[in-house]
């Protein structure tokens, strides 16, 4: 219970490390992302990430998810009940990049994976589409070691049109939304995974050319090589 200046001072300062852990864990999983995404690009010469995102929920949205799931408000409570307070979104060129930048994740040691939700797999009946980790990475400060939640969101460019804008029109309408709507939304959804499927089929086709075409490069230049050598013999 607050009862002078003080206490006033200790609880800002409880919070403001309490969120100070997450924006830590955000700067590495970022970290760790861009690596990704550098390495990717280097040795592959192919970039699977198109974007990342990042934040740290507001109070206000802490607040309802509290009340939601029926926590208490203790700090601690809540670091263990409310696992998305940091999020980063990852926008991925192909749904088959999502699966290979997960794993890359997942194969990290310092981090834990303690909840998959494939929404891709099995999107929601409203058709959302994304896949979650909620992965758990230690924080080292001055004073201690935190183990901190946070939510990774991988999805591609079309999933995330699809979710930026239902998201602003529709899902926190606190109301019934009309049947019709629905219909139109799992519409979209649905044109969005074709536009998925269709944009990964064009990749493939071309790669494979590529391929052919890089074959036939070398073929040429190991018969410009024999000839110029044989010439050299001769
Ligand atoms: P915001 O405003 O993005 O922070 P749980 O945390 O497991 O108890 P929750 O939160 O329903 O339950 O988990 P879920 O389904 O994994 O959703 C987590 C986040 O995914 C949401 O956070 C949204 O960001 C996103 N999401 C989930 N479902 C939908 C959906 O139908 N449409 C859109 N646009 N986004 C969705 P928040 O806290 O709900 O919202």
């Amino acid at each position: 219970m607050i009862q002078n200046i003080s206490d006033l001072k200790e609880l800002q300062q409880e919070i403001t490390r309490f969120l100070l852990q997450y924006r830590f864990a955000l700067k590495e999983i970022e970290t760790k992302v861009e690596i990704l995404q550098e390495e990717f690009e280097l040795i592959h010469e192919y970039n699977p990430i198109e974007h990342v995102t990042s934040r740290i929920k507001s109070p206000q949205s802490i607040i309802n998810k509290v009340i939601k799931k029926g926590c208490t408000s203790s700090l601690e409570d809540i670091k263990e009940n409310i696992r998305d307070i940091a999020g980063v979104r990852i926008i991925c060129s192909f749904t088959e990049d999502i699966y290979k930048i997960g794993d890359m994740l997942k194969n990290q040691i310092d981090v834990e994976v303690v909840q998959i939700k494939d929404y891709i797999k099995k999107p929601k009946p409203n058709g959302y589409r994304s896949l979650h980790l909620i992965v758990k990475i230690p924080i080292f400060m001055s004073d201690r070691m935190e183990q901190v939640f946070v939510e990774i969101q991988i999805r591609t460019i079309a999933m995330d049109f699809w979710a930026s804008l239902e998201h602003k029109i529709y899902y926190k309408y606190n109301k019934e939304i009309p049947k019709h709507i629905q219909d139109s939304l799992r519409d979209a959804a649905q044109q969005a995974t074709e536009l998925d499927k269709k944009m990964e089929d064009l990749n493939r086709e071309i790669n494979i050319l590529k391929a052919h075409d890089a074959s036939k490069n070398n073929n040429n230049f190991t018969t410009e090589l024999l000839a110029k050598f044989s010439e050299f013999l001769s």
